[in-house]
């Protein structure tokens, strides 16, 4: 999702290759695009690019405006960026991505823990800046927060004024709700083991 939301605000071209995790086969068709056997991996020409983060600097590079412009706040966005590549790992593991997924199940200590921590990084930012964004204008940042976005919409986990009304902005996005309407008809093997998904 980060990727793709950072290629369309770029607005680059670019065709999309589906692949389904976690079903038969599935790693040797990921080891054939990159070495870490992950994706998202952008084709450029002859160039595989892996990784979200290196994916959206490749898009910065071509395009101006997807980093904040002020170079103290550009900074500070590609470091928060980076924390939500390797932090929040309990919010990460405790509540999986899944758009057709509400329930309001009482969820772990460590995973509020890790929602308040991003809470209060988000407020920082957009207390500090006068929105809707966290660096003002749409950026990078964004993109790479849209995911945790959409965990607590889904596990209905307590967030601040400020970070509600960030989640509704990033989940009223015109590009993210192409992403979910695309999700919403998804269907999955296993999707039908979550007893609480309520489309
Ligand atoms: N840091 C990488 C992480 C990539 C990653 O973990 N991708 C997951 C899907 S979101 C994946 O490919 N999982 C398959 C696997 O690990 O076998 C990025 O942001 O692109």
């Amino acid at each position: 999702m980060r990727p793709w939301l950072v290629l369309r605000k770029a607005e680059l071209p670019f065709a999309e290759q589906l692949i389904p995790l976690d079903v038969p086969g599935f790693k040797d068709k990921l080891l054939a695009l990159s070495e870490a056997g992950t994706v998202p991996v952008l084709q450029v020409g002859e160039q595989m690019i892996p990784d979200s983060l290196a994916i959206s600097e490749w898009a910065a590079l071509a395009v101006p405006n997807l980093w904040p412009k002020n170079s103290s706040d550009r900074t500070q966005a590609q470091v928060f960026c980076k924390r939500l590549q390797d932090e929040f790992g309990d919010l990460r593991a405790q509540a999986p991505m899944n758009l057709q997924r509400r329930t309001s199940s009482k969820m772990p200590k460590i995973c509020l823990d890790d929602a308040q921590k991003l809470d209060d990084l988000w407020s920082g930012y957009l207390s500090a800046h006068a929105g809707p964004f966290l660096f003002g204008d749409w950026s990078i940042a964004d993109a790479f927060s849209t995911p945790y976005a959409t965990r607590f919409a889904s596990y209905d986990l307590p967030r601040s004024p400020i970070a509600d009304t960030y989640i509704s902005e990033m989940m009223s996005d015109e590009d993210y709700l192409d992403w979910e309407a695309d999700a919403l008809i998804e269907t999955w093997p296993g999707l039908s083991s979550f007893d609480n998904v309520n489309l």
